[in-house]
């Protein structure tokens, strides 16, 4: 900086001494005639002398701006090395008072910065990652919407007129067919005690005659191995055409079958895989209270081409069989409610809940089979006949192809005179065994 000034300086200088010899008029003019010798485009001092005093008063300016900006500079450079002196006094202060730790302390700063750094550059990547992930959620998000979009639009038109549900109500199905349900479908019905109204599927026949359906077995569709609280509510799907599975649940059969002073007809019906239909009617069907196990009694098979399973079957394997599966007095069982009379859980060996004995010649909520026959191999771990059983039917490795379970009063069932009554169910397309 300082050689640059001087620089400045001497070129001043050199303007100053042009001056003054151009100033100097004393010299002869023939002084300044130009010089053969250089040619006649070339300067001669004087020339040169003309030359520096025309363009001088602008160099010089542009010359004192220039110092202008120098001395500027200067000063400011001045200023930052003044501060590097002041800074390097400090520190040589501060190491004089306390170096150890100074210095201690000047490493494990820089220890720390560049720490931060690395870890800086790990979060960035962290950060990147992260970023990535969540444009990757974002689209798979947006993927999903739209997804549910379509299912959405999907489900809305077949959802629409499927569940038809009739407008007459009563508190049972033959009440219903009584105040003018002239069609098979789905109603609300409210017995006596319930607390409110609940959904059934009403089988109303030609002659008004109106059955309450209780159980649904047709093609295998609903699991029925199910634990006490589902049985107590009831599973599967009602529908308005009888397509469906189900089990309406042993409350609302509880109250249905204690609500009035007539008493009702159990009647179950069931299809074989020849596609011969058979049925077995018992009077006086009743099921206790939760407290009570929703326990099964009826008072005497009313008739039927199915024979009375429900009072047990004499399997030939012991004496007592035909007791120990009878299944009128019986409490309901289920996997996780072993109120059977076994030492065992027939309902979780059998995979159902039924009203258990030790265990059963009827078995309406068992297995679904396909084609019927099934062995104790295929009855899985346990081995036992686990299919949808009516020993006196059918053996108790065949199971049924479809069983429904409904009621009616019993005032009812034969009020339809003779062609209404019991011997109404399949005539026409019954052999007989
Ligand atoms: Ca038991």
């Amino acid at each position: 900086m300082i050689t640059f000034s001087q620089t400045v300086a001497s070129v001043l200088f050199l303007c100053a001494l042009t001056t003054a010899q151009r100033g100097d008029y004393s010299l002869p003019p023939e002084a300044c005639t130009p010089s053969d010798g250089f040619g006649q485009y070339c300067p001669t001092t004087c020339g040169v002398a003309d030359y520096l005093q025309k363009y001088k008063p602008g160099v010089v300016k542009d010359l004192r701006d220039m110092e202008e900006i120098l001395l500027d500079i200067a000063n400011l450079t001045k200023g930052a090395q003044d501060r590097v002196v002041y800074l390097r006094d400090s520190e040589t202060q501060a190491q004089k008072t306390s170096p150890d730790t100074y210095i201690h302390k000047s490493r494990s700063m820089l220890d720390d910065v560049i720490r931060f750094e690395k870890s800086i550059l790990t979060q960035e990547e962290q950060i990147y990652t992260l970023q990535s992930t969540l444009a990757a959620n974002d689209k798979r998000m947006l993927e999903l919407k739209q997804l549910a979009l379509q299912l959405d639009q999907k489900c809305k038109m077949p959802c629409k007129d499927t569940v038809e549900i009739q407008p007459v109500t009563g508190k049972d199905c033959q009440d219903v067919a009584n105040k003018g349900g002239k069609v098979s479908g789905l109603y609300y019905v409210q017995p006596a005690r319930a607390p409110a109204p609940f959904l059934v599927y009403c089988e109303i026949d030609s002659f008004g005659r109106g059955w309450t359906v209780l159980q649904r077995r047709r093609d295998g569709s609903v699991n029925f191995n199910r634990n006490w609280i589902p049985y107590k509510e009831g599973f599967g799907y009602l529908s308005p055409d009888d397509s469906t599975e189900f089990w309406l649940g042993n409350e609302k059969m509880h109250l249905l079958s204690v609500q009035s002073s007539v008493p009702y007809v159990l009647r179950i019906e069931m299809v074989d895989w020849d596609g011969k239909k058979k049925h077995a009617d018992y009077a006086m069907f009743k099921l206790g209270p939760e407290a009570d196990k929703y326990r099964l009694t009826y008072a005497y098979y009313f008739g039927g081409d199915a024979g009375d399973a429900f009072d047990g079957f004499d399997f030939g394997d012991d004496a007592s069989d035909k007791f120990h599966t009878s299944h009128n007095g019986m409490q309901f069982s289920t996997a996780d409610q072993d109120n059977d009379k076994y030492q065992g859980s027939c309902a979780k060996q059998d995979g159902s809940g039924w009203w258990m004995n030790r265990c059963h010649a009827a078995h309406l909520n068992g297995k679904y089979y396909k084609g019927g026959t099934y062995t104790a191999k295929d009855a899985g771990q346990h081995g036992f006949d686990n299919g949808i059983i009516w020993a006196t039917w059918h053996s108790r490795w065949y199971s049924l192809k479809e069983t429904t379970m409904k009621i009616i009063p019993i005032n009812r069932i034969t009020a339809g005179g003779q062609q209404g009554g019991v011997d109404s169910f399949g005539k026409g397309d019954l052999p007989s065994p």
